[in-house]
């Protein structure tokens, strides 16, 4: 009898040591990568079903996300209770005096404890945040067939298996660097349910995000009721149709649209503040204003009739400058979304608006008389007319102690030194500002722009607007150009990436899209830009893909299968050999310059990948010096026709010179322009000739001015050449 117990005795101790060993270990190389994490040799601390969660009053809010997440993760739910002396468990503590910056926190873990002390209540959440990312995940089709919480009746996960999980003793020591750490999210060009926008949210919250810009109106849709205007959601919240693909001719009959009443935008702001986050919202002006002209066609130069459109790009139809009615309209409009939405910055965009129609519109052009602009060197009198507009709409959201945000074109003209400024276009126009004595917020097209491609195998990807972004170049992104005194760069506030919705019409894609870039733009958000290392980030990558898998956000996971492209050209008289440009590329599109046209590299798709030169308005113009008289009879390039972007061949010339001086024409061929029933893509074009020997050939090729049925008629087309063969 004795001996069995004592067997039984051994037998549940080695057990138990067992499946001690077995536990699973959080781990704290996470997203955003902690400033300060120093590991101690304690034992380490366990959580289970039975730890308890004490919070400061105050907190009791965070306290409840803990347990949700804990429960998400491992299935089960903590007991919360306010805060005693000294508690096992974990503490949720207010600290502000030990802080100096707000949203700071602080983590220590001892055998007994895990204590989160924070500057604010924000502070706290992001140290939640933290001990959370840091939970192991289990394999989500073990543990979670349906949905973390359980299925969707609402019972809990039989499958899930209660595992305590340990906590390695550690301080952790963390804050952000900047301030402003936001995204953009579009649901005018699609609508997008408040439901999913909910999501978003938590996806933001996940990734230490405290400003979501929420873009409510533009030219395809008002998202936002307006008691005073009601017509804007009842009419002009929709479309009766949508051009298809990049913007041809054919257009489906589908009726678009939806919008967000008041009261549903007020529950909105309070799931975000509990999160937070806060919510800037956008109402773009005087520009992408279509959908409202087409409900108050009065608002506009010419009257109308406008219609809520069905296309991309940039509408002429703009808010009349010189009509009072209108202007009282934006006051209006403006007022009760601050009657909304509580946001200390209101976005009123300033972004692409034409002045065709207030060159030719008589009530323009008498505001311009009585305000007495002048054009200058720099800027026309209708540039400064819509200073004029932004610069009283400013006037008006500051009346109510809030500040303005608009895009970086605002800057042409004189804009008030109060408004925020947004750079889009490139870093430049946040340089500008800076200097000027604005703030800014860096959302450069270049770096932060996620409605462009991130692969360069885009037949295997879902159709977008274009370009290539990929995760890499978002995450080698500085934020604090060098170009800038450290006084001046005090004046970035922080840095965005935007999701424009023009050909994502669905919430996963929006997810897509967003992850995993959205996990670079919250290491250079969070984090000190100088510290790079992108392969450990991968790594970090991967801990949170279970995450997204657990929550079910869809993602894209190149960065965890790096494709490495074999397209190379076989070599022939042309590879590798000197060559000059007569005229340089675009200088957006130049990488390493003329020799990105022979290195043997062919370019995929995107014509921003690098292996692609761009030119417009003038003749790509190669001479490559072939070293030695060679016998040729044959050139070969390719080039891409992309009409939604501009781009389209139309005439190659070869030519050949014995001294690199007198060139003579040995062959041309005219490029048929590509139509709207015509397919987009990478096209080869070949030229045989009768054999020659020579030393230098000369490859011309010319681009098209935009035809008639284009958006853009008139404008000359874009040539882009990736590679140039002679044989
Ligand atoms: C430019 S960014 C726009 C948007 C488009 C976007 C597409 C900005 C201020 N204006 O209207 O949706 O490009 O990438």
């Amino acid at each position: 009898m004795k001996k069995t117990f004592l067997f039984l005795c051994l037998a549940t101790l080695l057990l138990s040591a067992c499946t001690k060993e077995q536990l699973p270990v959080a781990n704290y190389d996470i997203i955003p990568r902690p400033k300060e994490v120093r590991l101690n040799e304690e034992k380490p601390f366990e959580l289970g079903p039975k730890t308890i969660v004490y919070y400061e009053s105050g907190l009791q809010r965070e306290a409840q996300f803990l347990v949700e997440y804990v429960n998400d993760i491992m299935g089960y739910v903590l007991q919360m209770q306010e805060y005693q002396s000294q508690p096992d468990g974990i503490v949720l503590k207010l600290v502000p005096e030990v802080f100096d910056q707000t949203e700071a926190y602080e983590i220590n873990i001892t055998p007994k404890q895990v204590e989160i002390r924070g500057a604010d209540a924000a502070g706290v959440f992001y140290g939640i945040q933290t001990l959370r990312k840091s939970l192991p995940v289990s394999p989500i089709d073990s543990r979670h067939p349906t949905s973390p919480r359980g299925n969707d009746m609402g019972e809990p996960n039989s499958q899930f298996s209660i595992v305590n999980c340990q906590f390695p003793c550690v301080t952790i020591k963390d804050y952000p660097t900047f301030n402003y750490r936001g995204m953009h999210l579009d649901p005018c060009r699609h609508f997008i349910p408040l439901d999913s926008v909910k999501v978003y949210i938590d996806m933001l919250a996940m990734h230490n995000m405290n400003q979501f810009h929420f873009h409510l109106s533009d030219d395809q849709g008002w998202r936002i009721e307006i008691k005073k205007y009601p017509e804007l959601t009842e009419m002009g919240a929709y479309r009766n149709g949508t051009v298809i693909g990049h913007n041809g001719n054919l257009y489906d009959t589908i009726c678009h649209g939806g919008f967000y009443t008041q009261d549903e935008l007020r529950d909105f702001i309070e799931y975000a503040a509990e999160r937070h986050i806060n919510i800037i919202p956008e109402i773009d002006l005087p520009g992408h204003m279509q959908a409202a002209l087409a409900c108050y066609p009065q608002l506009g130069c010419t009257g109308g009739p406008y219609e809520v459109w069905k296309r991309w790009g940039v509408s002429e139809e703009v808010l009349c400058a010189g009509n009072e009615e209108t202007m009282q309209f934006v006051e209006d409009v403006l007022n009760e979304v601050m009657d909304v939405f509580p946001s200390p910055y209101i976005h009123i965009g300033g972004d692409e608006c034409p002045k065709v129609r207030w060159e030719k519109c008589p009530k323009c052009q008498a505001k311009i008389k009585e305000l007495g602009i002048k054009k200058d060197d720099k800027f026309s009198a209708e540039d400064y007319l819509q200073s004029y507009v932004m610069n009283r709409m400013a006037k008006v959201v500051e009346a109510r102690g809030r500040r303005v945000i608009g895009w970086d074109e605002i800057l042409e003209g004189n804009v008030s030194e109060s408004a925020i400024i947004m750079s889009w276009r490139g870093t430049e126009g946040g340089i500008e500002a800076a200097r000027k004595g604005h703030d800014v917020i860096m959302a450069p097209s270049s770096h932060l722009y996620f409605d462009y491609y991130q692969s360069e195998d885009i037949a295997s990807e879902p159709m977008c607007i274009g370009g290539y972004l990929p995760v890499e170049r978002v995450y080698e992104f500085q934020p604090l150009p060098e170009e800038l005194t450290p006084e001046q760069q005090k004046h970035i506030i922080g840095l965005q990436a935007n999701i424009w919705t023009e050909y994502i019409a669905h919430f996963w894609h929006v997810q897509y899209m967003a992850l995993p870039r959205m996990e670079a733009l919250t290491e250079i958000q969070w984090n000190n830009p100088q510290e790079r290392d992108f392969e450990a980030f991968v790594e970090r990558c991967r801990h949170m893909a279970q995450l997204y898998d657990l929550y079910h956000y869809t993602y894209a996971d190149h960065i965890f299968n790096p494709q490495v492209w074999a397209d190379t050209v076989e070599a022939n008289l042309a590879t590798r050999k000197p060559i000059t440009l007569r005229q340089q590329p675009a200088e957006q599109y130049t990488y390493e310059g003329a020799v990105v046209l022979n290195d043997g590299n062919l370019g995929r798709g995107a014509y921003n990948s690098g292996r692609w030169l761009g030119f417009c308005g003038y003749p790509m113009d190669a001479v490559i010096d072939l070293e030695q008289p060679a016998e040729m009879q044959h050139v070969r390039f390719h080039a891409l026709t992309n009409k939604g972007a501009w781009i389209n061949p139309s005439q190659v010339k070869v030519l050949v010179s014995d001294d690199g001086e007198n060139f003579r024409e040995v062959a041309q061929k005219d490029i048929p322009i590509s139509t709207w029933a015509d397919s987009d893509g990478i096209f080869a074009y070949e030229l045989d000739f009768e054999p020659v020997k020579a030393k230098y050939v000369e490859v011309i090729i010319t681009g098209y001015d935009l035809p008639e049925d284009h958006s853009g008629f008139g404008y000359p087309a874009w040539i882009f050449v990736d590679e140039i063969e002679v044989w």
